[in-house]
């Protein structure tokens, strides 16, 4: 079939446009071990970087001593902050308007802080010569606990002493980093003490890590001749980075190349600045060689960015009926040795406060309180939407509470309780616009799906069995409703560094009727390269086929804040089809032109201009390519290209409904997933299998995080969990199966209606889970208990309810 006999609908499924679950065109490379990841860059005369690392949580360093390490032959040089201090690289910003050590400098305030940096020909020799440098600490008192470090006399950051004022204002003692408050403390405690019925509870949501496959690393590469230097890393901001490393080297920005090669998962682990890019960085500066640097696993989760760590105490507040009339929350958010939460600029703790989630809550109050304490720094990773997923786990956790307290059914509390469809858009009490949700359709469709009638019936049948001794087991049924809030960010409240965090799209037609796509963001696994491509088919009407996509070189990318927040598909999403339609304007002059009529009198169908009124005069998209290099066009310049820079006008709210339903034997503490059902609303969806397997991958690690993950301390400050022995990583072994499904809401302000997804199964999946585990025992008398929900820890709830006899 040519042009001329095939349907528009044929025509636009040759497209693969949006709609289409395309395959991924980048598993053509992974599927073979042909990506191109850090470690596998390989240059001429390369160094290797590794780091000492402080084997105690709090010490003074009183001592360094590089001289055995540099006798070793093959080792370059050794680090410490005394080489850095004349620099001015001794210490470094963070993105939450703190600053922390590169090296240690007098002291280390977590265990595994980089204390010295060896320089070496090869990785082994590396870290043969780590082992030889001799550093003489003298152990002062460890703080793990923020509530402890508040009352504490221990001062962690003396560089900090006497300093009152933080970059979030006040602070109210020495271990105490800022405190956010939004919403109305006064009105919401009037709520609280009126209110028929009120629910308190403390939520802890635990901290835990990201843990991608590949860790972190970078090669830097400073060409002496040029003047240039070359950083390869996997940077999930390589834009960012480069302007950071210009800001605090001094080099001049277009003398930085920030390239970000294929990344074996990102999740929020490689949005931030970190000691081993300095040091390689300056090492690369010195010795006039490439340098490399690539952390092993124990370094990765024991260093960089953790997630979570919040205590989240709450009052829900509500009529006998069950209407929610207010919702209070204090948050003490611990942060560890340095605040390097890697959030917007005005939001210290995140976008926390949408934890009024799904709800038409009319009152609220919230205020977070940062802590130091010894521990790693971190805190916006992991699928998180900047601290969304701790508001989740909040809300979700409190509508549990009330349903218990007001001996409510679950499912019917969230649904007297949703916003209505037609209160879009909504107007949240802590501060929030919700751009458009309807979920009473998505709730009622998820109920149904899994009989939830027929699960709590069976759900009642077997408390019986269990109270007559008939089993072990119980069941739970695990609900979640919860809403996102993604795409940072306007540009006037959302900056990173005082960069406003808007998003590109620069797209190139060949003459041939092929293109070429950059943008400011990379991706680390989520498909980029097919979906971007998706919407630019559609918008322009050329295959996806056709189309490359190009992100995370900063010579040749327009500028951008990059992927994380689940920003790509809002933000530069929108650039996309944006720069995409402005291409498309300027195709129709051409077409005009070339069908010798007016401009307004040719119409856009699929992948070409047609003349109106008369559908077989037309110039397909690739003909009108090919004129716009070799035709002279009155009034047009030659060539076919676009750029957009797209500053959102609000963020994207998407929503979902989880289920899970969970066999718990409470002789042993095992639970075993029997069924668990995900709808997710991001609005216009433009890939369905890179969704669902955005949500099978975010489920998952949400399973991780609620049934067993964590990063867990010892009292001396020690991570108990530092290698994957400990850290529990589910392997599909451990993996169950998922049942995916969906609704359509669009995003009314964004040009093609979509809203991220790719924190959405994190945000939900995590509450879903740990309420099975509650409801399970609910009837016995359970409300709240931490997670992870390790065997261990449900059989103490087990033990704790006096199940064992
Ligand atoms: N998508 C779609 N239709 C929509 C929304 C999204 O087809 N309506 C597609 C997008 O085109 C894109 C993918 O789904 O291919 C994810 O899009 P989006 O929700 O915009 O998220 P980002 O691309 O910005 O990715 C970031 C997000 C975050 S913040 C974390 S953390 C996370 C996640 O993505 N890290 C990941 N998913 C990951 N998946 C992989 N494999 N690896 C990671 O490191
Ligand atoms: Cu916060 S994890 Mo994702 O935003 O890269």
């Amino acid at each position: 079939m040519n042009d001329q006999t095939m349907t528009p609908e044929e025509r636009a499924a040759n497209l693969k446009g949006m709609g289409s679950s395309r395959k991924r065109v980048e598993d053509v490379r992974f599927t073979q071990g042909k990506g191109n990841y850090v470690d596998d860059i390989k240059l001429d005369g390369m160094l290797f970087g590794a780091f000492v690392r402080s084997p105690y949580a709090h010490a003074r360093v009183v001592s360094v001593n590089k001289e055995a390490a540099l006798a070793v032959p093959g080792v370059v040089a050794v680090l410490t902050a005394e080489d850095l201090a004349p620099l001015g690289l001794h210490w470094m910003p963070t993105l939450a308007g703190d600053k922390q050590m590169v090296l240690a400098d007098g002291k280390v305030l977590f265990q595994g802080q980089e204390v010295a940096y060896v320089v070496a020909e090869d990785r082994y020799v590396a870290a043969d010569a780590v082992e030889l440098v001799e550093v003489e600490y003298e152990e002062l008192p460890v703080l793990t606990d923020p509530f402890e470090a508040l009352k504490s006399d221990v001062v962690l950051r003396e560089d900090l002493e006497g300093q009152t004022e933080g970059a979030h204002g006040p602070r109210k003692h020495h271990n105490h980093i800022f405190t956010w408050e939004q919403g109305d403390k006064d009105a919401t405690e009037a709520v609280l003490a009126e209110a028929d019925v009120v629910a308190e509870e403390m939520v802890y949501y635990h901290r835990t890590h990201p843990c991608p496959l590949e860790t972190c690393g970078c090669v830097a590469s400073m060409d002496k001749v040029t003047g240039k230097l070359t950083l390869y890393g996997t940077f999930q901001a390589p834009h960012a980075i480069r302007t950071v490393v210009s800001l605090i080297s001094g080099l001049a920005e277009h003398n930085i190349r920030v390239i970000s090669p294929d990344i074996g998962g990102g999740f929020g682990n490689k949005v931030g600045a970190y000691a081993g890019y300095v040091c390689s960085v300056v090492a690369s500066i010195v010795t006039g060689k490439p340098v490399k640097w690539v952390e092993n696993r124990m370094e990765n989760l024991m260093s960089t960015a953790f997630a979570r760590d919040y205590w989240m105490q709450g009052k829900i507040a509500a009529t006998k009926d069950g209407k929610i009339t207010g919702l209070w929350c204090h948050t003490t958010a611990d942060h560890g040795g340095f605040d390097a939460c890697a959030d917007p600029t005005k939001f210290p703790a995140g976008f926390m406060n949408i934890c009024t989630g799904s709800y038409d809550i009319p009152t609220a109050y919230l205020a977070v309180d940062g802590v130091y304490t010894n521990k790693a720094p971190g805190g916006v990773a992991y699928r998180c939407s900047f601290r969304v997923t701790e508001a989740a786990y909040f809300i979700e956790r409190m509508i549990e509470v009330l349903a218990i307290k007001l001996n409510m059914d679950a499912a019917e509390l969230r649904r007297i309780n949703f916003i209505k469809a037609d209160q879009f858009p909504y107007q949240s009490a802590l501060g929030w616009e919700y751009d458009s949700g309807d979920y009473h359709t998505a709730w009622d469709k998820a109920l149904k799906a899994v009989d939830y009638d027929g699960l709590r019936a069976e759900q009642a049948q077997r408390i019986e069995d269990f109270k007559a001794g008939k089993t072990r087991k119980l069941l739970g049924i695990g609900l979640t409703h919860f809403t996102e809030i993604v795409g940072a960010g306007p540009v006037k409240n959302c900056d990173i560094l005082g960069l406003g965090m808007f998003d590109s799209c620069e797209i190139r037609i060949h003459p041939t009727g092929s293109a070429i796509a950059r943008l400011g963001t990379i991706s680390q696994g989520q498909g980029h390269a097919t979906t971007f491509a998706q919407i630019i088919a559609s918008e322009i009407g050329l295959p996806a086929d056709d189309i490359t996509l190009e992100e995370g070189d900063t010579d040749t990318a327009p500028y951008g804040l990059g992927t994380y927040g689940s920003r790509s598909t809002p933000v530069a999403g929108a650039a996309t089809a944006m720069a995409a339609r402005k291409i498309r304007a300027k195709a129709q002059m051409i077409a005009a032109y070339l069908l010798e009529v007016h401009d307004d009198d040719v119409e856009w169908d699929v992948d070409r201009f047609a003349v109106k009124g008369a559908p077989e005069r037309f110039k397909t998209m690739k003909e009108i390519a090919f004129a716009a290099y070799n035709q002279a066009i009155p009034g047009l310049e030659p060539g076919l290209e676009a750029v957009s820079y797209y500053d959102p006008p609000n963020m994207t709210y998407p929503f979902g409904a989880y289920i899970c339903v969970m066999e718990i034997d409470v002789d042993t503490g095992e639970w075993e997933v029997r069924q668990f059902y995900a709808l997710d609303d991001c609005g216009t969806r433009i890939n369905p299998m890179i969704i669902e397997g955005q949500v099978h991958g975010g489920v998952t690690e949400a399973l991780a995080i609620a049934m067993g993950q964590e990063i867990a301390y010892d009292e001396m400050g020690n991570v108990k969990t530092g290698t994957l022995m400990d850290f529990f990583l589910p392997t599909a072994w451990e993996t169950p199966n998922y049942t995916t499904d969906h609704t359509v809401t669009p995003s009314p302000h964004h040009p093609i209606g979509a809203k991220g997804v790719g924190e959405s199964p994190n945000v939900g999946g995590v509450p879903a889970f740990s309420n099975a585990v509650h409801d399970a025992f609910r009837p016995f008398g359970l409300v709240q208990s931490h997670m992870p929900h390790d065997h261990w820890r449900i059989w103490k709830i087990a033990n704790g309810l006096g199940m064992h006899g």
